[in-house]
């Protein structure tokens, strides 16, 4: 029927046409085998991110403490499990830091309240006062309520709080008084502990509110994941 120089033609067609639909299995399947690895490293590197964020929360800091609230109820670290917890240490003379750092607690619970993803823990900011001499329930309560109503505040004996900031290794230090009047020199901190009461993460003055409320999200969204 055809001629040998057309069955040539023909033969080499198909040939081409064979050898174009190997190179293209090849490829695609390459492609698919690369898409797959890449989509299983990067479900590696998810979980090793949450388990290194896991082993944060092994840290030495924190512990057990007991103190008193600004409602004058007796409340111990056991009273919080369950709890998101952002802790910030100070006292209600403090001049200018604490006033800025309460100002951005505040601003970082009101950010917090309104994140996206649900979560199942509800977050908690605590002052604690590291001026028992001074600090009162009556003056910790009258304080907080000038920067958020979510806030708890607590103090208690000297013993009591020197104990909690040992367990926390929050320095502070009772200047020289003039008069009746003194500062408190203490580290300015704001400290993450996860519902299981374990510490995860610290916060200085160089965060700003976004950067701080941005980073627990991720830490709660972490723990979620850990804790399916
Ligand atoms: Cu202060």
């Amino acid at each position: 029927m055809f001629s040998d120089a057309t069955s040539s033609i023909l033969s080499l067609k198909l040939s081409i046409c064979l050898f174009l639909s190997a190179v293209s299995v090849t490829l695609f399947g390459g492609a698919s085998l690369i898409a797959f690895i890449y989509y299983l490293d990067q479900r590696k590197a998810k979980k090793r991110k949450v388990l290194q964020r896991a082993a944060v929360g092994k840290m030495a800091i924190g512990g057990p403490f007991s103190l008193i609230t600004h409602e004058k109820k007796p409340i111990t670290d056991k009273d919080f499990l369950g709890q998101w917890l952002l802790i910030y240490f100070g006292f209600t003379h403090c001049p200018d830091i604490c006033p800025e750092e309460l100002e951005k607690l505040s601003d970082i619970t009101e950010m917090l309240n309104k994140q996206k993803t649900k979560q199942k823990y509800p977050f908690q900011p605590i002052f604690v006062s590291v001026d028992p001499e001074r600090d009162t329930p009556e003056l910790v309560s009258k304080y907080i309520k000038d920067y958020s109503p979510h806030f708890i505040g607590l103090t208690g004996t000297r013993d009591q709080v020197a104990e909690m900031c040992k367990h926390y290794r929050v320095y502070f230090s009772q200047g020289p008084k003039i008069g009746d009047d003194y500062i408190v020199d203490h580290a300015i901190i704001m400290y993450l502990i996860n519902p299981n009461g374990e510490f995860v993460d610290y916060y200085g003055r160089n965060k700003n509110a976004k950067e701080v409320a941005y980073a627990i999200e991720q830490h709660m969204n972490a723990f979620k994941e850990l804790n399916k």
